[in-house]
């Protein structure tokens, strides 16, 4: 009887999209999938933000390119899978926030964040996935949140749209499984980045999150790219359909 050895979570002859990377929980996830052996293409509507993250990676030996489109484009989507051609690995990680009370939400700000985190899932994946089929081989990982579960007052589109790209990811699943192609979700808590710093910046709001987080913090990039790693080698090989959520233990609570 042979015993297995133990897994790879390399990722040396990879080409990896993380969308929204320019900053913040793509930019983290794209360095820990370089740092892997992949090498990383960036994306974000600025083209100077690009460039700059671009410079850190490469200064940190990473093989990297930036494309810059807007992900809810999505004559530009198509445009930049010309551009990018074939990859292994996509992460979904594009999201917005504009948080308002359900009764006063504009159809805009509506619209624009369940275009921005929902849709464009659909719009990059469709766009990058008949390459994998065609291979017989990929991984696609969607930026979930805690909010795919849960809720609260003033981010009823936020959450509608990550609720959405729960079963997004369960239905890229039951249709690209067979494909050898493995879809599952990273189901973030509370990160300290550029989208949470308001919240931060609210001692009120500072103060419930490290009563409501178990782990008594908010969390770090850091935090993700380990399972974003996983999700994105060979170890992860049946794993499919799933979203793990990093949270500090806050949805495993009351
Ligand atoms: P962030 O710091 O605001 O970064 C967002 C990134 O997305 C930026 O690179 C931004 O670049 C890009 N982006 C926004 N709209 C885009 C578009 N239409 N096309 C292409 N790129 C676009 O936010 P973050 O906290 O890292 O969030 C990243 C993902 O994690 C989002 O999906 C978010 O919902 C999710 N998440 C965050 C948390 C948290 O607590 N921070 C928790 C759970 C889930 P440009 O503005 O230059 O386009
Ligand atoms: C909020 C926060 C959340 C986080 C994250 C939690 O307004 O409550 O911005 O939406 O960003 O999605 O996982």
């Amino acid at each position: 009887m042979s015993l297995p050895e133990a897994p790879s979570f390399s990722l040396a002859g990879k080409r990896a999209l993380v969308t929204g990377s320019s900053r913040g929980i793509g930019l983290a996830l794209a360095a820990a999938l370089g740092h892997s052996g992949a090498s990383v293409v960036l994306n974000g509507r600025s083209a100077p933000a690009l460039q700059e993250a671009e410079s850190l990676l490469t200064g940190q030996g990473i093989d990297v390119t930036g494309q810059a489109f807007d992900v809810t484009d999505e004559a530009a989507t198509k445009a930049a899978g010309q551009a990018v051609g074939p990859i292994d690995i996509l992460i979904n990680n594009a999201g917005i926030h504009r948080r308002s009370p359900l009764a006063d939400m504009s159809l805009d700000d509506w619209n624009t964040v369940l275009n921005t985190n929902l849709t464009s899932a659909f719009l990059v994946a469709r766009t990058f996935v008949p390459a994998m089929i065609e291979r017989r081989a990929g991984k696609i990982i969607n930026i979930c949140s805690l909010m795919s579960d849960l809720a609260r007052p003033t981010t009823g589109n936020y959450a509608a749209a990550k609720g959405g790209l729960r079963m997004l990811t369960r239905a890229m699943c039951g249709e690209w499984a067979q494909y050898n192609i493995q879809v599952n979700g990273i189901g973030p808590g509370y990160i300290a980045t550029e989208l949470t710093a308001p919240l931060r910046e609210n001692p009120e709001f500072d103060g419930w999150i490290k009563t409501r987080t178990p782990a008594g913090r908010w969390g770090e990039v850091e935090d993700l790219t380990g399972a974003a790693v996983f999700m994105a080698s060979n170890a992860s090989q049946f794993l499919n359909g799933q979203v793990l959520m990093i949270d500090g233990g806050l949805t495993a609570v009351v």
